[in-house]
């Protein structure tokens, strides 16, 4: 394999140095102003410094939706350039050393020369993802009136065997999870029978919960509607954790932002799902009206906090089962995936550091005391408490970059991509 451009480490040691300064200015008065409150800010940077979130190797290449997909300049064509690019988002922000893949779109020829390019990037794998909502060349049956919850039970068999198939490539490569997310369901009452689908939903997925190795997870990922506009199979958390608490220990609940109505009181599923010890993880990303898949943080800022308040809560009262899996799932459309990935990763480990800087004897004082401003702003002041400079600190330390769309945008990273990966033509659409 040809040597392909990267962006070289003491680049953003070079780079770093223009803004070390200010840094610096600013991290000494946001370190004075937390130490009022009684807080090491020390402490509140290696929380940054070890805080993960998977990237999702579908994120790296341009989005589309039915409409239209407009690709980009050195789009990756490929697990291995998608690997490049998450290695290259991973080397500017060093908080997202793990990449979920999706099969078949990700499917190796290869696995040790997988494996060893993955470690060459210092990358490794979070969950695998099956997809039984496409049909591919070649297929025996079609998902296109279902996969695991089909009324046919060879369509079924079909979708149950590519999950172990997952599950087996998952394991050659050191992956610990399978999230399952069917898209299931249908577009006129009575297509369907709600409770045979679900039934045989139950059915395929115990099948595939036998084959869960030990030390691995599964994650179920509900979803209200698309691609079925009438109804989803698994279209809320109820449904979501009663199929969990179903199959068994090792089954969990992913709850992907996007997945859930206008308004829906989304951290208060999050406390739901940790009370009942089956919050698997989260797909994080944003939305203002369906599955938008826009980048995580910008819409709802004070949603993402909120959902991190309660996840900080219960880390900070161990919780029992409390180890959620994070990852990012978005489709950028109309940015440089990178750029977004590295933006909404950022984000997501803003939510946490300030979650961690609300006071919880404050909180819960008020709440004794049914005081909701007090409540309310105690949150509000976490909220409210730019931490960039410890964001910045944190991923400096880990040898990142302080500014990290800056570095990338200096680098040219994009510019040789395309140079080294000539355009596709044709028309497209969809979200890949
Ligand atoms: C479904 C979903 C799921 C993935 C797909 C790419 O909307 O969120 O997690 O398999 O996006
Ligand atoms: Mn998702």
């Amino acid at each position: 394999m040809s040597t392909k451009f990267e962006i070289a480490d003491d680049f953003i040691a070079d780079e770093n140095k223009k803004s070390e300064g200010f840094l610096a200015e600013d991290y000494e008065y946001l370190g004075k102003k937390l130490r009022r409150n009684l807080i090491e800010i020390e402490d509140l940077v290696e929380k940054a410094q070890s805080f993960q979130v998977a990237v999702p190797s579908w994120g790296v290449g341009t989005g589309g939706t039915r409409f239209a997909r407009f690709p980009g300049q050195g789009e990756p064509r490929g697990v291995y350039e998608k690997l490049e690019d998450c290695a290259t988002i991973n080397k500017l922000v060093r908080s997202t050393s793990a990449v979920s893949l999706h099969i078949p779109w990700d499917q190796p020829e290869n696995v040790d020369e997988l494996n060893s390019f993955a470690k060459t990037k210092g990358l490794k794998f979070d969950a695998m993802n099956s997809n039984t909502f496409q049909d591919q060349l070649g297929q025996a049956h079609s998902y296109k009136f279902g996969s695991l919850s089909h009324a046919d039970k060879d369509v079924r068999r079909q979708a149950i065997e590519h999950n172990i198939e997952c599950i087996e490539l998952g394991k050659k490569i050191g992956s610990r999870a399978l999230t399952v997310w069917v898209g299931d369901g249908s577009n006129f009452a009575g297509q369907t029978n709600f409770r045979h689908a679900l039934e045989n939903y139950l059915e395929s997925m115990r099948e595939i919960y036998a084959r869960i190795p030990d030390g691995w997870r599964m994650f179920i990922e509900h979803k209200m509607f698309e691609p079925a506009f009438y109804s989803t199979v698994i279209s809320d958390w109820g449904t979501n954790y009663y199929c969990a608490r179903e199959l068994g220990e090792k089954a969990f609940c992913l709850v992907d932002l996007g997945h859930h109505a206008p308004n829906v009181n989304i951290e208060q599923i999050v406390s739901r799902l940790i009370q009942f010890g089956k919050l698997g993880g989260f797909h994080f990303n944003d939305s203002k009206y369906g599955d938008d898949d826009l980048d995580t943080g910008s819409v709802k800022p004070f949603q993402l906090f909120l959902i991190f308040n309660e996840l900080v809560d219960a880390e900070l009262n161990n919780l029992p089962n409390f180890e959620p899996a994070y990852m990012l799932d978005q489709s950028h459309n109309v940015t440089d995936p990178i750029e977004s990935l590295m933006m909404s990763s950022c984000e997501v480990v803003r939510a946490y550091v300030q979650a961690h800087l609300v006071d919880r004897g404050k909180l819960e004082d008020a709440q004794r005391r049914g005081d909701a401003i007090a409540a309310l702003g105690t949150l509000k002041e976490a909220f409210t408490t730019d931490v960039s400079s410890i964001l910045a600190t944190a991923r400096a330390r880990n040898g990142g970059a302080i500014n990290p769309v800056e570095v990338y945008r200096a680098s040219r990273y994009r510019a040789e991509k395309a140079r080294e990966r000539p355009a596709q033509v044709g028309i497209s659409a969809g979200i890949i």
